[in-house]
């Protein structure tokens, strides 16, 4: 029965109402929908409206630990991966498991985050809906002022990876946000505990829409998927695998220096060069004009009267992109 209605969701050109899957198969409305959240639980992504029905969004591709870890010949990235189907978010997964004295590289996967959350205490729309929600775990022997470079170290390379796995034109919303066009593919959010002399763990929290065919309305014109973008599913395991090789490579690069050729690549894949941009600095809007990325990650912004900012913190937005 479960598979009919399946087949039903698959083959409808839209919604289906219970009414209709209850008629043609025989069965009552709330047999139906106990066949969906069965169909739910094994990681099928179906959307229940009121008076409309159900709508298939997303069939299952769920993470898999073993898959990931094939061939993950990484230093630190991926030393133990778990993979959950459902937790309030993956930060926060690892946050506890740091406190337990979990292994630096520890990373852990969610198919859903039932509190996703962006920075500033902003909401990251994390449903069960195709997208890749990871983070992981760093313990690095550094001042806490290194924080910048880490951050911009994993933006880079999750974009890297990207282009290279996905074959779509990725960039670098500084400094950590990946576009593509305008419109918003991956958030990232890192996070630390230190000491006021040395840093006792990061955990970089990734967000990146992956197989996601549609969003919720609240962020359906700034959001993209990499489906989107090329029409394709992706593996998600192997596209994880791939990104933790990356991040492994370019963090080892980074916690030592940023290079020359680092820093030259990073700004040829950053969307924010060169556009005029606003910074908000507690009360304080200045706008300018985004010139260049210094070794430790700050974006030097010229402002309007010809005065040089080095910015490393709080917000900075770009005219033209969400
Ligand atoms: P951010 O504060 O830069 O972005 C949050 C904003 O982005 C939201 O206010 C909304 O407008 C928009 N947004 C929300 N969800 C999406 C989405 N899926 N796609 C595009 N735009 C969206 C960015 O914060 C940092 C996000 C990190 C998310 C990861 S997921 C794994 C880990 N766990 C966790 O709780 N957070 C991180």
């Amino acid at each position: 029965m479960k598979s009919r209605i399946l087949n039903m969701l698959k083959e409808a050109d839209g919604y289906v109402s219970g009414e209709k899957l209850s008629d043609e198969l025989g069965i009552t409305r709330s047999a139906v929908w106990k066949h969906i959240t069965a169909l739910r639980d094994e990681g099928y992504g179906i959307d229940s409206v009121r008076n409309r029905g159900y709508l298939l969004r997303y069939e299952p591709d769920l993470l898999s630990a073993e898959k990931i870890s094939q061939g993950l010949d990484t230093a630190v990235v991926g030393s133990s991966v778990i993979t959950l189907r459902t937790t309030d978010s993956t930060n926060e997964e690892i946050k506890r498991l740091a406190r337990g004295g979990a292994a630096n590289g520890t990373v852990v996967t969610a198919e859903e985050q039932t509190a996703g959350r962006g920075r500033f205490g902003r909401a990251w729309s994390s449903g069960n809906d195709g997208g890749l929600y990871f983070s992981f775990l760093l313990r690095p022997e550094l001042p806490p002022s290194d924080i910048a470079s880490i951050t911009l170290a994993v933006g880079y390379a999750v974009c890297l990876a990207l282009r290279e796995q996905c074959g779509i034109d990725a960039k670098i919303k500084w400094p950590n946000d990946i576009i593509v066009g305008s419109r918003k593919l991956c958030g990232i959010l890192t996070e630390m505990a230190a000491q006021s002399d040395r840093i006792d763990y990061v955990i970089p929290g990734i967000g990146i829409n992956v197989n996601n065919r549609s969003f919720p309305d609240e962020i359906a014109s700034k959001a993209t998927s990499v489906y989107i973008e090329t029409g394709r599913e992706t593996d998600r395991s192997v596209l994880l695998r791939e990104i933790l090789k990356k991040l492994d490579e370019v963090l080892g690069n980074f916690l030592i220096s940023l290079s020359i050729d680092d820093i030259e690549h990073f700004k040829s894949i950053c969307a924010t060069i060169g556009r005029e941009v606003t910074v908000i600095r507690g009360a304080q809007k200045l706008k300018g004009t985004a010139g260049s990325i210094t070794a430790s990650g700050e974006l030097i912004v010229r402002t309007e009267n010809g005065e040089e900012l080095t910015v490393n913190s709080g917000e900075v937005t770009v005219q033209g992109i969400y």
